[in-house]
């Protein structure tokens, strides 16, 4: 009897172990937050070694309430329900909830990470997501989404688990302006395929979109006291294809979209050249008083506003305000680059009128660096493409500088001899290449704290479709986002190629065409 007492008490905790081990094996799964592969890489995480699961009962609780949060906490419910399958309620709270949800909240509490940054604490009972600002939670929000299982981003119901490394992400950007631009003049692109453009920004925690709106091909925008400008001078394209332009509801409705991934969307209209679109539209703004024909074709540098026209001053103006008007950002960008036919005496005093009408408007001016041969205003801002000694006199005029050097940093440059697509005269940009390079040492003489931040241009001469803008995009967007975000000391391509390798099964989740470099190793599984 004694004995048969003692094999039973034995069992049952032999039993006992057995569930205890097998739990935290299977907790275990996976172990190691600081192995994920997060672009752009978090300033600092510490790991754990345990998970937290997400279940059909966990919700989202957010600390508050204002449409805006609801909005973010409804933003990260999308994400997670077409592949868990789970109707995550959005919900306000006082205090934490217990165990098995998710917590947003906001609370100025730590300096350090700013606008942007975020905090995101992991245990097995609580995934918490803090920040100063909506911003920053939408940022963290893009980094759940990278830490969970690849197939989250599928949009069919997927089997679980839905395991997360426990830990905690501290993460804030490096630079405040992130951004790539899109050329819709040479190629038009409609506002869906601007709002997929947009999704790839906001998922690699980008912050601006400058939409390049008017070139020799094409005049993109609706502007309803010139009203030929979209009929007639968005009616084609490179190619001569039928083109096209976002009426101002478009426009504003891009904006908005944009505006919820806490993207700032800054309009282009370039002049005083790239202008054959406009000039083509209106005799008036000619200095012979006669229309230019359409053009689609690929040169640069023949055409000029006539600048010493008064309506060319006034067409500038009833342009940038009208667009002024729909955009919530801060800046207007006036182009300036190439204008070979304008004579440098024209340009200087072009620019700086051009400078007062946009300050008149209450927005900030950017150029590209051809810009800085006129005296920049106070608060303007020169982009930089190419010329290194006007990048160098707008830092010694005092203005701050955003680096887009052709030969690093623009998506339009080919990856290599083979690529069918994009151009070369800046050079052949490999993946490798487009990633090792730092804003704040490229150029002697402009420094960390003449550097806004970093912007790739997408030019669209031989780009034709969405699926074209993602093979020239992907993979190189992640690493100029990677370069904007995470400071240069923490960044190291050898380490940055293996997590950008994993990327390649998310991209397909998600349909992205990419090209696939030989230099990175797409070795990740869909897991
Ligand atoms: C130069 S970059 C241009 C664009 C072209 C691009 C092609 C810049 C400010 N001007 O007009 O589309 O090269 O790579």
């Amino acid at each position: 009897m004694n004995y048969r007492k003692f094999n039973n008490a034995s069992t049952v905790f032999i039993l006992i172990v057995m569930m205890v081990l097998s739990m935290s094996c299977s907790e275990k799964i996976p172990t190691d937050l600081s192995k994920e592969s997060i672009i752009p890489k978090p300033i600092s995480i510490v790991t754990t070694g345990e998970s937290f699961t997400l279940k059909s009962r966990t919700n989202i609780y957010i600390q508050g309430g204002s449409d805006e949060l609801r909005q973010i906490g409804q933003s990260l419910a999308n994400i997670l329900q077409p592949a868990t399958g789970f109707d995550f309620d959005v919900k306000f709270t006082n205090k934490a909830p217990r165990s098995g949800h998710i917590y947003l909240t906001v609370s100025d509490s730590d300096s350090k990470l700013g606008d942007e940054g975020y905090e995101l604490s992991i245990n097995r009972k609580m995934l918490k997501l803090a920040a100063n600002s909506p911003a920053g939670l939408f940022r963290g929000i893009q980094t759940i989404r990278q830490i969970l299982p690849t197939k989250i981003e599928l949009s069919e119901k997927q089997e679980g688990p839905w395991k997360i490394s426990t830990g905690t992400i501290t993460d804030y950007p490096d630079y405040s302006y992130r951004g790539a631009m899109l050329d819709v003049s040479r190629h038009f692109f409609g506002v869906d395929d601007v709002k997929r453009f947009i999704d790839f920004l906001a998922l690699y925690k980008m912050n601006v979109f400058h939409l390049h709106l008017s070139d020799d091909q094409g005049w993109r925008i609706e502007i309803k006291s010139w009203p030929d400008l979209a009929t007639h001078g968005g009616s084609t394209q490179v190619g001569g294809g039928e083109g096209g332009y976002y009426t101002q509801k478009q426009y504003s409705d891009i904006v908005s979209y944009a505006d919820k991934h806490y993207i700032t969307v800054i309009p282009e209209i370039d002049m005083p050249g790239h202008t054959n679109a406009a000039l083509s539209s209106y005799a008036e703004l000619n200095c012979n008083g006669k229309a230019t024909d359409l053009y689609t074709g690929t040169r640069v540098g023949f055409s000029t506003l006539c600048t010493n026209k008064e309506i060319t001053y006034s067409f500038i103006e009833n342009v940038l305000n009208e667009i002024a008007d729909l955009t919530t950002g801060p800046y207007i960008h006036i182009g300036g680059d190439e204008s070979h036919s304008t004579k440098r005496e024209d340009y200087i005093p072009f620019i700086n009128k051009v400078q007062d009408i946009v300050a008149a408007q209450g927005k900030q001016v950017i150029g590209w660096d051809d810009i800085a041969i006129s005296s920049l205003k106070p608060g303007a801002v020169a982009q930089h493409w190419a010329n290194i000694k006007n990048a160098r006199s707008a830092v010694d005029q005092g203005v701050k500088i955003i680096m887009s050097p052709a030969k690093k940093a623009y998506l339009d440059m080919q990856y290599d001899e083979s690529t069918k697509l994009g151009l070369h005269w800046a050079g052949y940009i490999e993946v490798d290449s487009g990633y090792m390079w730092d804003p704040a040492t490229l150029i002697p003489g402009i420094e960390r704290e003449n550097i806004l931040g970093v912007e790739a241009p997408l030019w669209t001469e031989t780009v034709t479709s969405m699926d074209e803008i993602e093979y020239m995009v992907f993979p190189r967007l992640p690493g100029y986002a990677e370069i904007g975000w995470t400071s240069s000391s923490l960044r190291d391509w050898n380490e940055y190629k293996e997590r950008l390798g994993k990327h390649g099964e998310r991209f397909r989740a998600m349909g992205i065409d990419f090209y696939q470099s030989g230099l990175v190793p797409w070795n990740g599984v869909m897991q």
